[in-house]
């Protein structure tokens, strides 16, 4: 699975080894766009897509005039065939970093050079994970529910009591009126779960495949959509006596940007297109188990000091995701962003990253990723309660 989302747009000058006649892939990052006047702010709101509940959101952090911004714009199509027609193959879009994911050969990123709409191209840096096996905790450890609270938790109480949201849950703190949006490596028939089956889920879509069903399909490894549907279970599960989520009266929007059986730079730009895609479909906080750190075979190494933040494409984006009022919730272990930005982004109530708990506490198999989110989770409804 991807414990590791690999963070890894990587700025120039991070040692990247091309061949000189491969399809390589860059990030092309186009000329700034006008800034979005503030008479023009409604049609520019229906122009770029943006919900309803998102502009309610972004009211909360942004002035009225300023609700929709130059990186709202979408990149134009006709931009777009202006970059086709070098023949690089355009591999996704991101209208916030003002930039195009591409493969291409070494001719055709001069050609792209040349254009008059490109500010620079950046190449992308390859590596692979380890993979990192899931640990099944001692039954011994799990705890017995109570008929004293609201929900009968069945062994999800350990989890549930470890990030202390039992006493949320009796005091009717279940989520209501939240919008948790979640990328993922999908969510395997999430509809018909018994745990899942009650979720509400307001929007899902398979940024891989291009289509609106996030399960696993049968061109896929039989692995694709378990983690998603764990952790979705993990946050928004409902089967008493056996599993209750940390928020199961949240809303749900799912999105599928991994992909099983290899880790590749696509899966970061995908990433970048799903938090858009929430952002402006309303979401209120984004939880991700993903992160890009562990390799099988090392290529590229990033330096300590590119997990800042500031450098990687995720990072950038979940900066951005929180200027539009977004709340990143992701596990620390991943580093999307290290210690210390990750210090600074709590006190700010940005991007959010959760505390390392001891492998004997976990209460689910294999989700303890999840679990740390629920966490960080119960954290950000009692301050949205506030
Ligand atoms: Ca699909
Ligand atoms: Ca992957």
């Amino acid at each position: 699975m991807k414990r590791s989302l690999v963070i890894g747009f990587v700025m120039l000058g991070c040692g990247v080894v091309a061949s000189a006649f491969a399809q390589e892939r860059y990030w092309i990052e186009l000329r700034d766009r006008t800034v979005v006047e503030s008479n023009d702010q409604p049609q520019a709101a229906t122009r770029a897509g943006i919900s309803e509940r998102a502009l309610r959101r972004r009211a909360k952090v942004l002035s009225t005039d300023q609700l929709i911004q130059a990186n709202d714009r979408p990149i134009s199509e006709s931009t777009l065939d202006v970059i086709r027609s070098t023949g690089a193959r355009v591999r996704s879009v991101s209208r916030w970093l003002n930039a195009v994911s591409v493969e291409a050969s070494p001719a055709q990123i001069a050609s792209l050079r040349q254009l008059p709409i490109v500010a620079q191209t950046i190449p992308v840096a390859r590596y692979t994970r380890k993979q990192v096996e899931a640990v099944k905790p001692p039954a011994s450890t799990l705890l017995r529910s109570s008929a004293a609270n609201r929900f009968d938790y069945g062994t999800s109480l350990t989890q549930i009591t470890n990030i202390n949201a039992v006493e949320l849950h009796n005091l009717n703190v279940v989520g209501e009126g939240v919008v948790v949006g979640m990328l993922d490596n999908g969510f395997t028939n999430y509809a018909t779960h018994e745990a899942l089956v009650e979720a509400e889920v307001i929007g899902e879509y398979d940024f891989v495949q291009r289509d609106e069903n996030t399960s696993r399909s049968s061109t896929e490894l039989s692995s694709q959509g378990d983690h998603g549907t764990g952790c979705f279970s993990v946050l928004g599960g409902y089967k008493p006596g056996k599993l209750i989520g940390a928020a199961p009266g949240a809303t749900f929007m799912l999105g599928k940007t991994e992909i099983e059986g290899s880790e590749t730079h696509i899966e970061e730009d995908l990433y970048v297109e799903g938090l858009e895609w929430l952002e402006r479909n309303g979401a209120d906080i984004v939880s991700t188990s993903l992160g890009y750190r562990g390799f099988d075979a090392i290529t590229y190494s990033y330096p300590i000091d590119s997990l800042n933040g500031r450098s990687t494409i995720v990072a950038r984006a979940a900066s951005i995701a929180a200027s539009k009022g977004v709340s990143s919730v992701l596990e620390r272990r991943h580093r999307m962003v290290n210690l210390r930005h990750s210090a600074e982004r709590v006190r700010r109530r940005t991007v959010v990253s959760s505390r390392k708990s001891s492998p004997r506490d976990w209460a689910f198999i294999g989700l303890a990723q999840a679990q740390r989110q629920a966490m960080v989770l119960r954290m950000e409804l009692l301050l949205r309660r506030r």
